[in-house]
């Protein structure tokens, strides 16, 4: 393992590498940059949060999410790939800033290197003889209405609403900063779309539905120039499935964030989570594109 003084792109990084690269990042003393650690997994990782600071203070904030499921690989690596763009790009950093949490599932992801490539969770010990929680199913926003109270099942809610402390401390950091937060983008794969809430119920609509949806459009035409993927904006649970306590949800229902997705990456089903490491940059290149469209939008 090599340490790095940029995020890899020809592979994906061990969470030791991306901790390296967060040391080193932080060591260099850059004036914009700000590294903390919101709380601790169940193992005793860190939850990293880095703070990429606009020369504007009235700037409002984007919080991007990543890495929540562990096999989903290309979501830390789009991750640290925002965050070494933003930093080199001023004219990001001239209206907004940026909070990064580009692991916040440290135990599940190094679990899926070292013992199981397929794993969602994090590392709970459930106390039989399945573990793990699934921590987009763990936020308390209608909590449990669309999701398994089964210890075994993928999508395991967990105890109650909350019970994990990655959750926590996302959660907490989250609404530490809530009244200058505009969008909240949590990286997952994969499938190539933009969610938009609801994911709890398809009968009910989000109330900023049409605005989510015409954002999200300009989202998808700036990622498709340049040779880029083609993204489809679709509601989480009409186009995909049920599912209550996800980050998106609960930062729409509660925090009352404007704009809030989740944005599944690469690819559309061939390789799934063990996307090929040459898909890491014009993934990455695509999401950046279409991100600065949505904020030109959104500023
Ligand atoms: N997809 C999301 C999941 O947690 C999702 C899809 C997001 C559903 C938000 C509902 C609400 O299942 C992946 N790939 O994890
Ligand atoms: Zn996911």
């Amino acid at each position: 393992e090599s340490r790095c003084t940029k995020p890899l792109k020809t592979q994906y990084m061990t969470f030791q590498q991306m901790e390296w690269y967060l040391q080193n990042l932080n060591d260099s003393q850059h004036r914009k940059i700000d590294i903390s650690s919101i709380g601790k997994s169940h193992e005793n990782r860190d939850i990293w949060l880095v703070h990429i600071k606009s020369d504007n203070a009235s700037a409002r904030s984007v919080w991007v999410e990543g890495g929540l499921h562990a096999r989903e690989w290309i979501s830390p690596a789009v991750a640290f790939g925002l965050i070494d763009n933003i930093l080199n790009n001023e004219e990001m950093t001239s209206n907004f800033d940026f909070f990064i949490a580009p692991m916040v599932n440290p135990d599940g992801y190094e679990y899926s290197w070292t013992n199981d490539r397929m794993w969602r969770k994090n590392r709970r010990d459930n106390e039989g003889r399945c573990d793990g929680v699934d921590l987009n199913r763990n936020w308390d926003f209608h909590f449990g209405v669309g999701a398994s109270s089964y210890p075994c099942s993928e999508t395991y809610m967990g105890p109650s609403a909350f019970s994990e402390p990655e959750t926590q401390a996302l959660r907490d950091a989250m609404t530490n900063r809530k009244d200058n937060l505009t969008l909240i983008l949590s990286l997952h794969s994969y499938g190539q779309d933009l969610l938009y809430p609801w994911g709890w119920s398809h009968l009910v609509a989000a109330p900023n539905k049409e605005e989510l949806i015409a954002a999200g459009n300009i989202f998808a035409d700036g990622a498709k120039r340049d040779g880029g993927h083609t993204y489809s904006v679709i509601n989480s649970a009409g186009g995909m499935y049920y599912a209550s306590g996800a980050t998106d949800d609960w930062a729409l229902g509660v925090l009352k964030t404007k704009y809030v997705y989740t944005l599944e990456l690469r690819d559309d089903g061939k390789r799934g989570f063990t996307l090929s490491t040459e898909d890491i940059d014009p993934c990455l290149k695509e999401v950046w594109n279409g991100l600065r469209k949505l904020l030109e939008h959104i500023a």
